[in-house]
């Protein structure tokens, strides 16, 4: 997987990104990432990339040009028109089958705005898939796009160790995960399920699998009702 960040913010970007499994996959080849700071291709020599909304209000909004320039550079390095990612809360709401989908994707583009967002003709130029994270507003697209890495790195085959971690873990089968435990046995007067220390595969799993089951029907009774639908 290659990923694009066109961002004003890149050491945002690169500050997470090196870390933990983003970090190993990147250093493993699995993810590349790229991040183009569109300040870079402003041909203003004040290097403004925002400016006052036409018709007033409040904020600045991002320029077409930078953006567009941008995006050209990141269409001749990859000698193809990618898929570009918008990050805006006016978006489709991210969810697990769209972290699938998209991680079969070989490269992705993220725009991530800031500001009262950006100059509506160049997104209708480069016409991008609007994402939204939730129905909350940020102050930029970089932790959107950064939660999109995340979800979607997870699909990419070796950047988990465990290959079936992706498909157990929540949501991975719609449902919520089942309690975890490690060591000791015992924390302030708390045991371990029995079960749990019992060895017997099968009833783990049946355990595992009712305490799923239990876990969404009380906390996400949304979660469950769909998983009834479709079981
Ligand atoms: Cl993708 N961007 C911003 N600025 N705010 C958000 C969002 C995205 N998703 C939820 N809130």
């Amino acid at each position: 997987m290659r990923y694009y960040v066109m961002t004003l913010f890149p050491e945002m970007i690169e500050s997470v990104m090196g870390e933990s499994i983003l970090g190993r996959a990147r250093q493993s080849g699995k993810i590349e990432l790229i991040v183009k700071n569109i300040r870079d291709y402003t041909l203003d020599k004040h290097t403004r990339v925002d400016d006052y909304p036409y018709g007033g209000g409040a904020g600045m909004v991002m320029e077409a040009e930078p953006v567009w320039r941008c995006y050209e550079a990141i269409c001749s390095e990859e000698g193809k028109v990618p898929t570009v990612i918008h990050l805006t809360p006016q978006g489709k709401v991210f969810d697990q089958p769209m972290a699938v989908e998209f991680a079969q994707s070989e490269c992705l583009v993220f725009l991530c705005g800031h500001y009262e967002g950006i100059d509506e003709r160049v997104l209708e130029e480069i016409n991008p898939i609007d994402v939204s994270i939730g129905d909350y507003v940020l102050t930029g697209g970089e932790l959107p796009a950064m939660v999109l890495m995340d979800a979607i790195a997870r699909h990419i085959p070796g950047v988990l160790h465990n290959e079936d971690s992706a498909d157990t873990d929540s949501f991975g089968n719609g449902l919520l995960e089942y309690p975890q435990y490690t060591r000791p046995e015992e924390f302030r007067g708390k045991k371990v399920p029995e079960i749990l220390l019992s060895g017997h595969h099968a009833n783990v799993e049946k355990w595992r699998f009712e305490q799923s089951l239990e876990r969404t029907k009380t906390r996400r009774p949304d979660l469950y009702e769909a998983w009834q639908n479709k079981n």
